[in-house]
């Protein structure tokens, strides 16, 4: 295959690439080639830069060259040392998001832009936690409930709260272990000091350092951010879009939708629905407003409103080159600052509107959650009066779309469940049909497919070769993140995508009426997967560890995605990995995190940039698991 043709896996995207070149402008391809080879220090992690002495790099190599840094490190404790960097920084991403969402929480009001939609779930959260709730007015407990996830920050004592959810051996597991999470940015902070010069250089340490602290992000921020989320703008009900720049409409101010924090992405929700807005859009001459999402924020307000996907991380500079995007409205996390040349070269508005994210050369417009609602119109505004001025002759919008169900949360998916297999109309519902189907071997066992895109693997190959070869063997796969927009595009989030599923898996989806392949959501709804297995260990008594259950970052990128797959581990699930971690510079840290860490928590991590060759162990993974299960129950 020519080296062109490697970049994307559908010809439209090819087609921007191509305009991209003849109108001369740069994207990531063009600066993935200008990298040359990458540093080979760096990609084993063995270059440290921790202190002014260095920057040190040692030799991975035993007995060949520089074994020791100046003060005297090793390989093995400066990799150790920047993979618990990463796994500090990704967890103060998630939780810093959760951060932002519980504030909003703490101010909501009847009658004010941010409101409760899901007071039940609010209810169970506040019990949970022992707030009263009793003769209260619910926005009174939300504000407590607010406050009292706040603390879980900086409590000075004590661990978390979520945790306590986990199933029992679980937790056993993380207290022998010494990895219960404390406070979460304590967990950081702790990271950050233990990995300065002169303090912690046992690579094993520092490995359960980083677990505890991935632990605070999944069973702490994430899981918060989450919660929080469903309780203000409502849980997620299954909801039809569709996928692909296709989406984009010539005739419409079409606004990108790229970020991660609901409280800005709903509120635009709002605004470009607001009567004020269409009329507006009207008199400049367009016939609506379009949104098209992006990423996480993609992702939330597809589960929530059905808003069109415009597709991946990668996509992002190529849904500019369509000519037809009146702005790109983003807040924090995996935003390009190429957005700001490319937009430049066309009529689109580039606009920041976090003080956590401003990007040189965009239009900052600062978001104001106290006046959320109007904030979001002027945002609006900005992008409709920009309608005029595109340039006609530079637009090109590529035909590609598929359809696609989006937006399961847990209880939306055991609901279903359980209404079908046991007529339980207004249950609740519990994990026991889905409990049952795997006991029967009718699926195999599930998977979780999440992560982002990485120009170091064909784009988006991996996430559709390991989805149609897991559930063309009768392994459920429920998918988050930018791996959900893969798979939303190539049609797998549809019930039609059944067909591809082995025979298990297609009765369980003509049953039940779902697709194959589940979207569960954002990054931070990967612990949505956490609960649900967590839930069905519970209900089998047994641990995360005992389930057929695998996690799968086949084109990850992000410090987030380390913090990720370790909290995931950490929880008894193992992690496969597509893109290799810059770890491989230290056998002793290989050891650990592919093999002696399955003595600790269960499970492991496993690495090979062959999406065929890590689904088949994948698959014997999930057999193996299933034999030791049928023994203990
Ligand atoms: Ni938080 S982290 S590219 S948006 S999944 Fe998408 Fe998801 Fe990776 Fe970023
Ligand atoms: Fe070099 Fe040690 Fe300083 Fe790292 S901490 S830069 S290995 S002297």
């Amino acid at each position: 295959m020519s080296e062109e043709k490697m970049v994307s896996l559908d010809i439209i995207d090819e087609q921007l690439i191509k305009k991209a070149e003849q109108e001369g402008i740069e994207t990531m391809w063009d600066r993935k080639k200008a990298m040359k080879t990458p540093c080979g220090f760096g990609e084993q992690g063995v270059c440290c830069r921790i202190c002014a002495m260095g920057p040190c790099r040692v030799s991975p190599v035993e007995g060949k060259g520089a074994q020791r840094g100046i003060c005297g490190a090793t390989a093995d404790t400066i990799v150790a040392r920047n993979f618990a960097r990463m796994v500090a920084a990704g967890t103060s991403a998630h939780s810093d998001h959760a951060r932002d969402i519980a504030h909003v929480m703490h101010m909501a009001s009847r009658d004010g832009s941010y409101t409760i939609k899901d007071e039940k779930k609010l209810l169970v959260l506040a019990e949970e936690w022992e707030v009263k709730t009793e003769g209260r007015d619910i926005y009174d407990i939300a504000h407590e409930v607010a406050e009292v996830a706040l603390n879980e920050f900086g409590k000075p004592f004590g661990t978390l709260r979520f945790p306590e959810r986990a199933p029992e051996p679980r937790k056993k597991i993380w207290k022998e272990l010494g990895i219960e999470p404390r406070a979460i940015d304590r967990e950081i902070a702790t990271i950050m000091h233990s990995t300065s010069i002169g303090c912690t250089s046992d690579a094993e340490s520092l490995l359960k350092m980083s677990m505890r602290t991935s632990l605070s992000n999944g069973w702490g921020g994430s899981m918060m951010g989450s919660e929080f989320t469903d309780i203000i703008f409502g849980t997620p009900t299954p909801t039809v879009t569709e996928a692909n720049l296709g989406v984009l409409e010539e005739k419409q101010v079409n606004i990108l939708l790229h970020g991660h924090d609901p409280s800005l992405s709903e509120m635009i929700v709002m605004a470009a629905n607001d009567p004020e807005m269409l009329k507006l859009a009207q008199e400049v001459g367009a016939e609506g407003i379009n949104l098209a999402g992006i990423c996480c924020t993609g992702n939330e307000v597809t589960m929530r409103h059905g808003v069109k996907l415009a597709g991946t991380f990668y996509q992002q500079e190529l849904a500019v080159l369509t000519g037809v995007i009146e702005a790109v409205i983003v807040d924090v996390q995996c935003i390009f600052p190429s957005l700001t040349p490319v937009t430049d070269c066309y009529h689109t508005k580039f606009i920041t509107t976090s003080p956590k994210a401003k990007v040189t050369g965009a239009t900052h417009i600062e978001f104001n959650e106290a006046v959320a609602l109007e904030s979001a119109k002027a945002i609006v505004k900005a992008a409709v009066e920009n309608y005029a001025n595109r340039k006609q002759d530079k637009i090109f919008i590529p035909k590609s779309k598929a359809q696609a169900i989006t937006g399961y949360s847990v209880e939306a998916v055991v609901k279903q469940l359980d209404r079908v297999v046991n007529s339980h109309i207004d249950s609740q519902g519990t994990v026991k049909p889905l409990a049952d189907v795997l006991k029967a071997g009718v699926l195999r066992g599930a998977a979780g497919i999440v992560g982002c895109n990485n120009p170091k693997v064909r784009h988006e190959y991996s996430h559709i070769e390991i989805m149609k070869k897991l559930i063309a063997n009768d392994v459920i796969v429920v998918t988050t993140g930018c791996a959900a927009q893969a798979a939303a595009k190539a049609g797998l989030l549809s019930k039609d995508a059944a067909k591809l599923a082995g025979k298990g898996l297609q009765a369980v989806c003509e049953l039940v009426d779902i697709p194959p392949v589940i979207h569960l959501g954002s990054c931070v709804d990967n612990t949505r997967i956490l609960k649900l297995v967590s839930a069905v260990a519970k209900f089998m008594d047994v641990d995360n560890s005992d389930l057929p259950v695998v996690g799968v970052a086949p084109e990850w990128m992000s410090e987030k995605a380390v913090a990720i797959g370790t909290y995931v581990v950490s929880s008894g699930i193992d992690v496969f990995l597509g893109v290799v971690p810059p770890v491989t510079g230290s056998k002793e840290v290989m050891d650990i995190l592919t093999n002696k860490i399955e003595d600790m928590t269960g499970a492991k991590f496993f690495v090979d940039t062959d999406p065929h060759a890590l689904t088949d162990v994948m698959l014997a993974r999930i057999e193996e698991k299933r034999e030791k299960l049928e023994q203990k129950l």
